[in-house]
């Protein structure tokens, strides 16, 4: 068990009464979110049902909306699992028999109703935005019902890495690091030190280089033919498609020694820390590396296909085809949503804020990654960057911010939420990634209160 101060009693007091419900119920209706924190806990809670000769269902939800609750408060299912999602409506379930494994903010209306078992970090004294996400939740009942199923600790590390969860110190901390533990030990998860770029398995070495951004790298990032260049210097010899970990130790060790001394000292502990492998999973695909496994699922998720992320968890190899085309699909996306941000020079600079509206020209399922990406390429000041994109049921919202930010005081669930209420809409998430869905007509006023509110916490 982890080296923190949370309330380990309670937790194993509620993942037994949780696990008791599971395993005398008849039939069971899975919830869960449709990213990669929430794909890996349908993941894991569907192996948990199967072993469990459970007759069940997995559905996905992009956000719990009134009628998604209305589905679950009605369902004809003996027990409700809800996964990576439900934290924040306990108060509206109205049914007994139902398990919520989630590390979003509780609901601050109050505690939930009777025969609902609410299993989240934060009621235990743990951080849900980097201490356990949602997967990890849902790990630790799987393996309170049946130890088995502690060969699905890898899907835990991939929701948590997937949710950032790592960034923090770069490393999982907290309750994450329990399936981290087991998966180590099981020899499914090899846990190292190295450069935390992403790509490690599928990028070819120049552009796996050339795309650092946390920190940038003088000479480097954005830089092919510096990049190219140092490898030169270097001695390093390398086949075009070439990925890092194609490279031998000794290789690796070189580069990372020069990318780290040209990077002051604080930001060599953003560029080097624990990276976590599969070595079981197969080669191609992006299964093998925990960061490229939860970029593999997130979209699957972000284009309506959620199912063929949970296949893949569930270890269907022919779903990986099906991944293939939906990951070009979602990386031809987001460079094309970039590089139309930046031609039309839409973000908006304020005193607290950035911010831009997409309209319907971004999807409203990346316009948060395109935010993050943004948020990243914009130096000094520091500031959240807020997005808009048009969405079926409203304006949908997102922000992103830097950890430096979070450290001065930043939380963007909480500006979100506010806000959000205020103009009659809905909004919620994480310290530095939030979201919300408001009236259309009330985005100016709405930036006027996230403007104030952020104002209010840099303070
Ligand atoms: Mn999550």
């Amino acid at each position: 068990m982890p080296d923190t101060d949370g309330d380990l009693q309670s937790l194993r007091r509620d993942l037994k009464r949780a696990a008791g419900m599971l395993m005398s119920a008849g039939s069971l209706l899975i919830v869960t979110h449709i990213d990669a924190d929430g794909i890996t806990s349908g993941g894991i809670a569907a192996r948990t049902a199967e072993r469990l000769g459970l007759d069940h269902r997995v559905v996905f939800e992009p956000k719990l909306t009134e009628d998604s609750i209305e589905l679950i408060n009605c369902s004809g299912h003996d027990l409700v699992w809800i996964c990576d999602l439900g934290s924040g409506y306990v108060t509206e379930f109205t049914r007994g028999n139902m398990v919520i494994t989630d590390h979003h903010a509780p609901d601050p209306r109050g505690p939930c109703g009777e025969g609902i078992v609410h299993i989240n970090p934060h009621l235990y004294g743990w951080d849900g935005s980097y201490e356990a996400c949602g997967a990890t939740m849902t790990y630790l009942l799987s393996k309170e019902v049946d130890p088995a199923n502690r060969d699905c600790a890898h899907l835990a590390m991939v929701g948590a890495v997937g949710d950032f969860q790592d960034s923090n110190e770069s490393r999982l901390v907290g309750l994450n690091r329990i399936p981290l533990e087991d998966s180590r030990e099981l020899g499914i998860a090899m846990i190292e030190e190295d450069v935390r770029i992403f790509g490690r398995e599928t990028k070819p070495l120049v552009s796996f280089l050339q795309y650092s951004t946390d920190p940038p790298i003088p000479g480097i990032t954005d830089d092919p033919s510096g990049v190219r260049g140092t490898l030169d210097t270097l001695g390093v010899r390398y086949r075009e498609d070439q990925s890092w970990n194609g490279l031998d130790p000794e290789q690796k060790r070189t580069i990372r020694e020069e990318l780290c001394s040209r990077l002051e000292p604080r930001l060599r502990n953003r560029l080097v820390g624990e990276v976590y492998t599969f070595p079981n999973m197969p080669s191609k695909g992006g299964l093998r590396d925990a960061k490229e496994f939860a970029t593999v699922l997130n979209s699957c998720g972000r284009y309506d296909d959620a199912e063929t992320g949970l296949r893949i968890c569930l270890g269907d190899p022919d779903a990986l085809d099906v991944a293939e085309r939906n990951r070009n699909d979602h990386r031809r996306n987001i460079s094309v949503a970039i590089a139309l941000v930046k031609e039309r020079d839409m973000v908006r600079e304020g005193r607290f804020i950035r911010w831009f509206d997409a309209g319907s020209e971004i999807r409203d399922t990346v316009v948060g990654i395109v935010a993050g990406m943004l948020c990243n390429m914009y130096g000094e000041p520091h500031m959240p960057m807020i997005a808009f994109a048009d969405a079926e049921d409203g304006t949908k919202v997102s922000s992103r911010a830097d950890r430096n930010l979070v450290d001065k005081g930043l939380d963007l669930s909480v500006v979100m939420g506010t806000a959000a209420r205020m103009v009659g809409g809905m909004g919620g998430g994480h310290s530095v990634a939030a979201g919300a869905t408001i009236p259309p007509s009330k985005k100016r006023e709405f930036l006027d209160i996230v403007e104030d509110l952020v104002c209010a916490q840099l303070d």
